[in-house]
């Protein structure tokens, strides 16, 4: 995911929460690990029924939504994989099924990781999966990816050949990106693809994003609002665009097919971080003439919330 660390963190929906128990980095020193690659046991027997309940709760809602709206990359992943509303998932049989199609398994971590793990991580086909669940009074809003977020929202994609190249690109550049100090710039990449991607599909747009996914508000409003706009996918314009953690976003950018991350993957980074360092930045609401505007948002919602924050 795409924050800096300290930031605050995910939100996936627009609930207050600060009651949250801190997990992982999140939770300063009580979060740190006894293992240096911060990952811990899933600890999948302790899990009470109320824990469970909330996966089923969550996991039902989504697939329901979900129908017509996820690509059939998702959908596909999804079936293949032990996964169902029936408990949450053992991240060793996810793994069992994930390496044998694309070489990917699930690690349980505490919470978010500092990013030199996480990107330590992705770059040997490992996803870091919070073992933790969001509270049953809470289930539209996280400040941090939980176990439904990353194994719901994520896992499915990964069993994507594409996409699972691409992630693990994405860790192998996250720490070049660090070393050349353009981590927020190749942090953008992730978030509009890997979180809050959409992709063309015969039918229609279709949503491959796991911070999309595996929120209820969000599925609905990236393809059925009419406020935000919806771009054609072009890196440097990527690059240069912030993004909201707070809220709905309010761009999406979108794919003509997954296939596009292929050669997303094998880009070379540097040269383009070399253009960034003078040229202009955006902000989430911005159109230039340059954009493919696939679909024009009136801007209504975010305009809204603004007002109201006033
Ligand atoms: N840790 N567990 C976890 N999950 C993430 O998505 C994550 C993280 N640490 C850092 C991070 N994401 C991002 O800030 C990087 O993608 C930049
Ligand atoms: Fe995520």
């Amino acid at each position: 995911m795409v924050r800096c660390r300290g930031d605050p963190v995910f939100a996936e929906g627009l609930g207050v929460n600060s009651t949250a128990a801190k997990h992982g980095l999140a939770a300063g020193e009580h979060g740190a690990p006894e293992r240096s690659d911060w990952t811990v046991d899933q600890g999948w027997h302790a899990y009470t029924p109320k824990q469970h309940a909330v996966w089923k709760t969550l996991f039902e809602r989504q697939t329901q939504l979900l129908e017509g709206l996820a690509c059939d990359a998702f959908v596909q992943g999804m079936k293949k994989l032990p996964m169902s509303a029936d408990q949450i998932p053992d991240f060793a049989a996810l793994s069992e099924v994930l390496h044998q199609s694309t070489g990917w398994q699930v690690v349980a971590v505490p919470g978010l990781v500092p990013d030199d793990v996480f990107f330590d991580h992705l770059a040997h086909r490992r996803f870091p999966a919070g073992n933790f669940i969001r509270a049953a009074d809470s289930l539209d809003y996280l400040e941090e990816p939980d176990v439904f977020h990353d194994v719901f929202g994520h896992v499915p994609m990964l069993m994507h050949p594409v996409m699972a190249d691409f992630i693990q690109a994405y860790g192998k550049g996250g720490l070049r990106a660090q070393q050349l100090g353009f981590l927020k710039e190749l942090a953008r990449v992730y978030w509009y693809t890997v979180e809050f991607g959409l992709v063309r599909q015969a039918e229609g747009l279709r949503i491959y994003g796991a911070g999309i996914a595996s929120s209820y508000s969000e599925s609905r409003f990236s393809l059925h609002s009419d406020s935000p706009n919806r771009i054609a996918f072009d890196l440097a314009r990527v690059l240069r665009t912030d993004y909201r953690i707070d809220d709905f976003q309010e761009v999406y950018f979108v794919l003509n097919s997954l296939d596009d991350l292929l050669a997303l993957a094998q880009t070379d980074f540097a040269p383009l971080y070399e253009g960034l360092a003078h040229g202009t930045h955006y902000t989430t609401g911005d159109v230039l003439p340059q954009d493919t505007l696939l679909c024009a948002g009136t801007g209504n919602y975010h305009r809204e919330r603004r007002r109201a924050q006033l």
